[in-house]
């Protein structure tokens, strides 16, 4: 057990995660419930998303109204020129170059730095740019409200970057045959990176977690001298060798040659290796508290860190200061908390009641901040949580830990679905007024009496 401090999500019960073996199921959100019974535990796995960004400057900087045209209009989408690509050649026209996990990509900084030299309106804002990564199976989900829980989880995502102007790609294929359940991330993720050379980053958002606040912005300053970030605890990883020290469910990870690099090592430990069952072993002598046989994509990267820490602790960033992803079973029954402390800052401050456009919402989570210095961050916290994470629960196959009842995954998901979708709904007028029911709406008032909420 782990001492609360370090604020871990999953430390805190008395389970492990374990991961599902169903073919898609993406890893991190495994829980085995760990016990003299037959453990059974299941696991979810889902995807993520990544988000990409886009650039915020604009060709525009004449204010004048006649003068722009419909043309204008159409040349470009947020600043950028989507209509221009230049005959020099780029990676694009080697026939050596290879979208495939098995192929490794050399010089991939200048590759991506040339594409952006003959692709100027990109390189503007390239420094900032993140594309949201996140997919789930190919097939139709075995749990009769899977598909629904599917499209409710992505819906999140694309309200999240909507708002902050990133791009998302959803995958549901497997792109490698072999690497499956926790391991498809792997080949999406590399793939999404020279699909993107525009972008800095690739977010990967599994697909059972979700944004529960959707004002935050990442701290991008704080990482950049690195090139992973994954929410974790060195502590963990280090001296009680844990294999829930950090969750692989969430990561930003550089579009940079040196992530090429980590992809290679990282996935030669998955199933595309002939020494995938080895791996297995290795893990499990390593980290005492994992109960699952199979090597997985989160194990090899905390062994990774233990391992070579020379090698890599450097360039991974283990946020540990805010939830990036959090536990969903320490973070629910706070929303209703938050909304009561959210509320009770917009009775005081006329200005974050204002009606606004969604397209500055930016604005409006800046002027909340000062309003929130005492809120903390984590673990204990009164903020919305970034991410909440249904680690243990399958959305799409049904399986869930058997330490929970089957009906509190779904509760909890439905919960916090509503309670970030009122952050949206917010700006197109309406809002669930029970979090528990999806069902029902309010229209928000224009405005409301110091003494009372909109619902
Ligand atoms: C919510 O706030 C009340 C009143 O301050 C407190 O007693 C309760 O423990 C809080 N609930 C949670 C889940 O934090
Ligand atoms: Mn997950």
């Amino acid at each position: 057990m782990v001492s609360p401090e370090f604020s871990h999500p999953q430390s805190s019960s008395p389970m492990a995660k374990t991961r599902n073996r169903s073919f898609w199921c993406l890893p991190d959100g495994c829980l085995v419930l760990g016990s003299a019974f037959l453990s059974l535990l299941l696991v979810w796995s889902f995807w993520s998303f990544f988000t990409p960004t886009q650039n915020f400057q604009s060709p525009v900087t004449e204010p004048s109204l006649k003068s722009k045209s419909s043309e204008d209009c159409s040349e470009s989408g947020f600043g950028v020129n989507l209509k221009s690509d230049p005959k020099d050649r780029t990676f694009y026209d080697d026939p050596e170059m290879s979208y495939s996990i098995e192929k490794p990509v050399k010089d991939w900084d200048e590759k991506r730095q040339e594409w952006l030299k003959y692709h100027p309106s990109f390189a503007a804002g390239a420094r900032e740019r993140i594309v949201l990564v996140t997919g789930s199976q190919p097939k139709p989900c075995k749990n009769p409200i899977g598909d629904h829980l599917l499209l409710r989880f992505f819906k999140n995502k694309v309200d999240y970057c909507r708002i902050h102007g990133y791009d998302i790609f959803y995958n549901n294929l497997l792109l490698h045959p072999k690497m499956g359940s926790f391991w498809a991330k792997l080949p999406v993720v590399k793939a999404a990176m020279l699909a993107h050379p525009e972008a800095e980053w690739i977010w990967w958002v599994d697909s059972d977690a979700l944004f529960t606040d959707m004002e935050f912005k990442l701290p991008l300053e704080r990482y950049k001298n690195h090139n992973l970030v994954v929410h974790g605890w060195p502590k963990l990883i280090y001296d009680s060798k844990s294999w829930t020290s950090l969750n692989a469910g969430v990561f930003l990870i550089r579009n940079c040659q040196w992530s090429m690099d980590l992809i290679k090592t990282w996935s030669s430990m998955g199933p595309i290796s002939k020494d995938h069952e080895k791996w297995g072993e290795i893990q499990r002598s390593t980290f005492k508290d994992k109960l699952f046989p199979d090597s997985d994509d989160q194990s090899a990267l905390i062994y990774l860190l233990y391992t070579e820490k020379e090698k890599y602790y450097d360039h991974i960033y283990l946020e540990g200061e805010f939830y990036l992803e959090g536990y969903w079973v320490e973070i629910i029954g706070g929303y209703e908390n938050t909304t009561e402390r959210y509320l009770e800052i917009e009775r005081g401050a006329p200005k974050l009641r204002r009606r606004h456009a969604e397209k500055v919402s930016e604005q409006y989570a800046v002027f909340r901040e000062e309003f929130l210095k005492e809120a903390g961050n984590g673990r204990g916290s009164w903020r919305r949580p970034l991410i909440t994470h249904f680690t243990g629960c399958q959305p799409c196959s049904g399986d869930y830990n058997q330490m929970y009842a089957g009906e509190s995954c779904w509760e909890g998901m439905v919960k916090a679905l509503n309670f970030a979708d009122n952050q949206v709904l917010r700006k197109y007028g309406f809002m669930h007024p029970d979090l528990h029911d999806s069902s029902t709406v309010t229209e928000v008032p224009f405005d409301y009496p110091a003494d009372e909420g909109p619902w």
